[in-house]
C-alpha cells in the first residue's frame, strides 16, 4: 500500500524557478546574451552546476572552471536575495491543504522533501514548512540530479518505505522521469502535454484530494 509522499520543492510546494531565472538570466546578459522563459524550462530540477553548463552552452560561451564556479557563486548569492524575502505567503495554492488532509490520513503517510537544491531546507525554513517532512533530501545529500532516481530513492530510505509504495509529486520532465526511474507513481504537476511521462497530471496541488489520488494509484 502506498506509504509515503515524496514532494519536488521548485514548482510543487514553492515557486522558485522565477527566481532562478532571474538570477541566471542577469548573469547571462553581463556575458553578452539572454536567456528565454522556455530555455528556463529546460533547467527544472538541473543541479546549479550542470544549469550553468546548458546556459553557457546556450550562449555559444567557454569559460575556466575557475571562472565557472565564480559565476555559479555569483548567481546563487543573488538568488538568495531573492529567497531571503519569501515568506508562508509565497506557499503555492493547494499546499497547506493537502499537507492538512495527508497528515489525517488513515493509514498514516509519510514525507519527503525531494530536491537536488543545495538551499532546499533554507527555503523550507523561509516559509515555515521544515517539521512537515518526515524526510529532507536536499542536493548536499546527493551526487546526481534528476533525471538520476537517487534523491527519490534516499527519500524512500530515510524513510524506511519500499520504492514502490511511494508517490512523487514534480513539475519537471526530469523529475518525472526521475520518480519513474526509482519505480514510484509519478504524480505531475503542470500540463500533460508536457509531462507525458507522469502517472496522472493536475495542473496545480488545488486539483487533486488526497482521496482522489489513493484511490487512482490503487486502479
Ligand atoms: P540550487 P528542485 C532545483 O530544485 C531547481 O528546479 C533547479 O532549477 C535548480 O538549478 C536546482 O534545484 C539547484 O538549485 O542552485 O539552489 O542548489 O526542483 O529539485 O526542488
Ligand atoms: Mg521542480
Amino acid at each position: 500500500p502506498i506509504s509515503a509522499f515524496l514532494f519536488d520543492l521548485d514548482g510543487v510546494i514553492v515557486d522558485t524557478a522565477v527566481f532562478h531565472y532571474q538570477a541566471w538570466r542577469r548573469m547571462a546578459n553581463e556575458l553578452g546574451f539572454d536567456i528565454s522563459h522556455e530555455f528556463n524550462e529546460t533547467l527544472k530540477g538541473v543541479s546549479r552546476m550542470d544549469s550553468l553548463d546548458l546556459i553557457l552552452a546556450h550562449g555559444g560561451v567557454t569559460l575556466t572552471d575557475e571562472r565557472k564556479l565564480e559565476l555559479a557563486t555569483q548567481k546563487n548569492d543573488w538568488y538568495l536575495e531573492l529567497v531571503s524575502r519569501m515568506t508562508p505567503n509565497d506557499i503555492l495554492p493547494g499546499v497547506a491543504g493537502f499537507f492538512h488532509q495527508l497528515k489525517h490520513a488513515q493509514p498514516p503517510l509519510k514525507t519527503a522533501l525531494g530536491s537536488v537544491s543545495k538551499n532546499a531546507r533554507l527555503i523550507l525554513e523561509r516559509i515555515h514548512m521544515v517539521d512537515q517532512f518526515d524526510a529532507i533530501i536536499d542536493g548536499t545529500k546527493i551526487t546526481r540530479g534528476k533525471p538520476d532516481p537517487e534523491v527519490f530513492l534516499n527519500g524512500a530510505a530515510e524513510l524506511g518505505v519500499a520504492p514502490a509504495d511511494c508517490v512523487v509529486f514534480e513539475d519537471a520532465v526530469a523529475g518525472v522521469e526521475a520518480a519513474k526511474r526509482a519505480g514510484m507513481f509519478a504524480v505531475g504537476i503542470g500540463s500533460p502535454d508536457v509531462l507525458t511521462e507522469a502517472d496522472l497530471v493536475v495542473p496545480s496541488l488545488e486539483h487533486l484530494t488526497v482521496t482522489e489520488l489513493l484511490a487512482a494509484v490503487e486502479r
